[in-house]
């Protein structure tokens, strides 16, 4: 066995303070210590393979989680460099795990054009991060391992043995003492593993889960890229063209590469990709994207004498109707900016990703005016319909200037009027509306009953839902306007929080009103106002005791235990099981679901927009196979979305 020496030099110590800096405040270096922080770590690791792959040399990643959520990453690239590293003085493989950006700053020539991951930070906190990590490199004739503990090296680069092979192996715990949560979620690490397949054409990724029998297990491997990406996203939609667009060119260092493919649909769904990183909140790429479209398409509509000169051209939202597109650029420094630090500062992207359309997506329609025609058709019709719904629109600003007050009647509003510490429950039915505005506090908390059957705004367009006698008193409580006019400076309450029995009906409320919410408030659902309330399923009592209310049957079964050990048996205990919320009087209306001192409210989250589009749309959607089908698969998922 072989071992590398050295000396800890000035370097050495600077190197622990650097890590234990991670360790001080890992926020700044992963967001956040929640589970949202604990599977940014997989991401770290993995985006480094997928560098590896890049530049060329990786074709395989392997993920498993272990009992005991141990994780385990392993590539087939190079392997990292195992010599001593000039500048520290240790193995280069010690150096990337122990100094803090050494990836980028000691990777020098590495052939890497761009770096990936949120933060960019890599390997080494990972490492400050774990309680204790363990690196494998075939590499040079040899197997090297080296074994770290919270950031510190326990065991030095040591050759452990022979192998013609190369590649790299990560094996990582968590440190508990750091991370709210140990527990890997398989779907969140399966979506994001299925999105790095996707944006890297050929890379297989498989994925196990051996944390539990029957074990779970996906591969992905596309080697369509972005066109297999937007197929699977317009899976279950009508298509307007067989085959996405697919347009790629690298423009003053810049590669950019886009998918398009129009479905019948009135939603846009345009995801942007910077360094393979989800730009939820869009930038200067997207403005890009958008800019081009509008222009090429009313270009050729207007060469092609189908918009005539006396019609006005059409709008960017018109020719976003029913598109689904990726768009995903590689930008060297990329400057991140918005709330949630996913939205592309770059100023130049803006016209490099303009130009590229321009050009490539000219070429495409005079090639193939066919798929030109489909499109344009369905534009033209987004623009009537949009003219029909100005209308619309403004007939109901005409109606609400008449009126004394532009709220709705059936609402209940309160009396705080800043808006950030109001609320407003959109009930179903008209008698838990009842007890609502009863059990209420009329200070900060509004009530809005809705009733009825809701349209399903999935197969409507704007127009449609202006006029429609159920969500106009959404819009008009909400208070910012709709779809493009939506302002969420404008919002009426801080908190919009939607109310439905725990059963079929209730279900199917709720997921209307989101879809609605998804398609036309979007920005309420990004900004985190929507929630939902949950009502409880049960209520136990008995004479002399507290009334105790559940929430899931594992409350019903803890709370049944618990009192059976304090000598009370099952059946002396009364056990409601509420059928609507119109069961609770007032009092118990505001104890167990209104005051905010008791109650439970769901956050609804845009964490995975792709994953809650393709619900609304197999949901929504006309097809019942699909339907069912995916109710079946995702039984557990639709549940935590709670639609
Ligand atoms: C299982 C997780 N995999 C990795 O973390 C991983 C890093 C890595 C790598 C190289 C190859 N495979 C890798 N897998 C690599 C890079 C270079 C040369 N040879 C191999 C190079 O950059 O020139 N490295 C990532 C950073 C480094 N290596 C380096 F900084 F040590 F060079």
């Amino acid at each position: 066995m072989e071992q590398y020496k050295h000396k800890y030099g000035a370097e050495q110590i600077q190197v622990l303070e650097g890590l234990e800096a991670v360790r001080k405040r890992p926020g700044m270096y992963i967001g956040s210590v929640s589970a949202r922080g604990l599977h940014h770590l997989v991401y770290e690791i993995a985006d480094n393979c997928v560098d590896e792959a890049l530049a060329g040399y990786c074709k395989n990643i392997n993920i498993k989680i272990e009992p005991g959520n141990i994780v385990s990453v392993e590539d087939d690239g190079r392997g990292i460099p195992v010599e001593i590293h000039p500048k520290t003085k240790i193995s280069t493989a010690e150096t990337v795990y122990t100094v803090l950006h050494a990836g980028g700053k000691f990777g020098g020539d590495s052939g890497y054009k761009v770096s990936g991951g949120l933060h960019g930070v890599g390997a080494s906190v990972v490492n400050a991060l774990s309680e204790w990590v363990e690196v494998t490199i075939q590499r040079d004739g040899g197997i090297f391992q080296m074994k770290f503990e919270r950031g510190k090296t326990v065991q030095k680069l040591t050759r452990i043995g022979d192998s013609d092979k190369t590649g790299t192996k990560v094996r990582f715990l968590a440190d508990d003492t750091i991370f709210e949560t140990l527990e890997y979620d398989y779907s969140v690490l399966e979506n994001r593993l299925r999105e790095i397949a996707f944006l890297t054409k050929g890379l297989r990724i498989t994925f196990e889960d051996l944390r539990e029998e029957p074990i779970k297990k996906a591969e992905f491997c596309f080697e369509g890229g972005l066109i297999s990406f937007v197929e699977y996203l317009n899976k279950n939609k009508e298509k307007l063209h067989p085959t996405p667009i697919y347009i790629e060119k690298t423009v003053s260092d810049v590669p950019v590469e886009i998918a398009i493919q129009y479905t019948s649909a009135y939603s846009e769904n345009i995801y942007t990709f910077v360094n393979n990183i989800h730009t939820v909140e869009g930038g200067t790429h997207l403005e890009g994207f958008k800019r081009a479209i509008t222009k090429v398409f009313n270009d050729y509509a207007r060469s092609h004498n189908i918009l005539k000169e006396k019609d006005a051209n059409l709008q960017g939202e018109d020719i976003r109707e029913g598109i689904t597109a990726v768009v995903s650029v590689k930008v060297k420094e990329p400057q991140f900016e918005g709330q949630t630090k996913t939205k592309l500062g770059n100023s130049n992207v803006t016209g490099i990703v303009q130009s590229m359309v321009n050009e490539a997506l000219s070429n495409f329609l005079e090639e193939n005016p066919s798929v030109a025609k489909a499109i344009l058709e369905k534009c033209i019709s987004a623009s009537r319909a949009r003219e029909a719904a100005r209308k619309a629109r403004e007939l109901v600003r005409r109606k609400n200037a008449l009126e004394t007050s532009t709220l709705p009647g059936k609402l209940a509003d309160c009396s705080e009027k800043n808006a950030e510490l109001c609320e407003v429950y959109i009930v179903e039915g008209d008698s838990a509306g009842g007890s609502a505005k009863q059990g209420r506090d009329r200070k900060f908390q509004a009530i809005l009953p809705l009733w009825g059957k809701m349209l399903n705004v999935e197969k409507s367009r704007a127009d449609k839902i202006y006029n429609n006698d159920k969500l106009q008193p959404v819009i008009l409580a909400v208070g910012a306007g709709i779809g493009a006019d939506f302002d969420i400076t404008k919002i009426r309450y801080g908190k919009v929080i939607i109310m439905a029995d725990a059963d079929v009906d209730g279900a199917h409320i709720r997921t209307l009103l989101l879809t609605f919410f998804f398609r036309y408030m979007r920005p309420l659902i990004e900004n985190g106002n929507v929630y939902l309330a949950q009502p409880p399923l049960y209520k136990l009592s008995k004479k002399g005791m507290k009334d105790i209310y559940c929430y899931t049957d594992e409350d019903l079964n803890r709370e049944l235990k618990e009192l059976e050990e304090k000598g009370i048996a099952r059946d002396a205990v009364g056990i409601q099981r509420y059928k609507g919320l119109g069961e609770m009087n007032p009092e118990q209306l505001w104890d167990t679901t209104m005051n905010p001192e008791t109650r439970i409210l769901i956050k609804v989250t845009m964490e995975d927009a792709i994953k809650a589009d393709e619900i609304f749309t197999i949901l929504m959607g006309d097809d019942v196979g699909p339907r069912r089908e995916f109710i079946e698969q995702n039984a557990k998922y639709v549940k935590n979305l709670d639609i």
